[in-house]
């Protein structure tokens, strides 16, 4: 039997992108997208879609058995920022969407998940540099309750009722195709598009914060990797740590300029700074490397380069 994925959240930043990648690999009709908005032009037209509140069981079940699907990714969450502003509205989604899903596989209605987790399960009182797969785990934000909480849901259904399910680490990640929202890491997305359009950034974070971060290309590939390794390769049924690069708002700056001299950026810290201070600056994904040959392509130099030219392109074709 050929898969049918259904994803959850299509409509997001990492949702957008996962969607289009993974109709080009299993065909437009097999993988469903679903949100409780609707998303942009490219996805509504270049397949199903579903309006889905992912948090409601019967409603996942109906498209599920609609569309006879064997597979759910789960992207619908509130990020880090908002979720400091709405804890329980960020509980109930994080959480309860994820049990929804589990149960349905629990219940033999889908064979595979994938469901993020994020740096955020680590907290002010793990090590900094390098982090490893297993270190202290103390988050201090709502979200990274939810994502540590999530990690252990996962890995308890795995163990108890062989739930297939997988999950990796997002570092903060960076797109130009699709913007994020509400978390701490969106610094680095906003910041291009504000210096094509304006040539300046003031930045929510202060020069020297240094956090882990992943250009798009390589977070779906790592996503669909990770999907399609054999299941007996998966050793680790919480959450795999994930990295690529790790830089400072003063890093990226720097960096940007070498293309847009005339840029300049200016930092006006605010709530965002302490939760980016409880993170880790940088992250060791040797489990996921070993367990299923991780590697990334992307580093700072080329991530700016390849966002630049196709922002660029694209607002020149949209001048047209
Ligand atoms: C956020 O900033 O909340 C997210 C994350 C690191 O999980 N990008």
């Amino acid at each position: 039997m050929k898969d049918v994925l259904l994803i959850l959240g299509a409509s997001g930043q990492i949702g957008n992108e996962l969607t289009q990648s993974l109709r080009k690999i299993y065909g437009n009709e097999r993988v469903i997208a679903s949100d409780i908005r609707e998303g942009n032009a490219d996805m509504m037209n270049s397949g199903p879609f579903e309006l889905i509140n992912a948090t409601d069981k019967n409603q996942i079940l109906q498209i599920v058995q609609k569309y006879k699907v064997t597979q759910v990714y789960l992207l619908a969450a509130m990020l880090s920022a908002t979720a400091e502003q709405h804890p329980q509205k960020a509980w109930n989604l994080n959480i309860n969407s994820l049990l929804a899903v589990l149960d349905l596989a629990k219940e033999k209605h889908i064979k595979q998940i994938y469901w993020p987790s994020s740096i955020a399960v680590f907290g002010p009182t793990t090590p900094k540099q390098n982090t490893p797969q297993k270190s202290v785990m103390e988050p201090s934000t709502v979200y990274g309750i939810s994502k540590l909480a999530g990690e252990f849901w996962c890995n308890y259904y795995h163990d108890k009722y062989g739930v297939d399910v997988r999950s990796l680490r997002y570092p903060g990640i960076i797109s130009w195709k699709s913007k994020p929202g509400g978390g701490t890491t969106d610094y680095a997305v906003d910041i291009y598009f504000s210096a094509l359009e304006e040539s300046k950034y003031t930045c929510f974070l202060s020069e020297n914060t240094r956090l882990p971060m992943m250009y798009m290309d390589d977070a779906v590939n790592a996503t669909i990797q990770l999907m399609q390794t054999a299941s007996h390769k998966i050793k680790e049924r919480t959450a795999y740590n994930l990295s690529a690069i790790s830089f400072t708002p003063k890093e990226i700056a720097l960096e940007i300029k070498k293309h847009i001299p005339e840029f300049e950026i200016l930092y006006k810290p605010d709530f965002r700074q302490k939760i980016a201070d409880s993170w880790p600056q940088s992250i060791s994904d040797s489990k996921a490397r070993e367990d299923w040959n991780w590697q990334h392509q992307f580093d700072l130099s080329s991530m700016t380069k390849d966002i630049l030219t196709n922002l660029k392109e694209q607002r020149s074709t949209l001048k047209l």
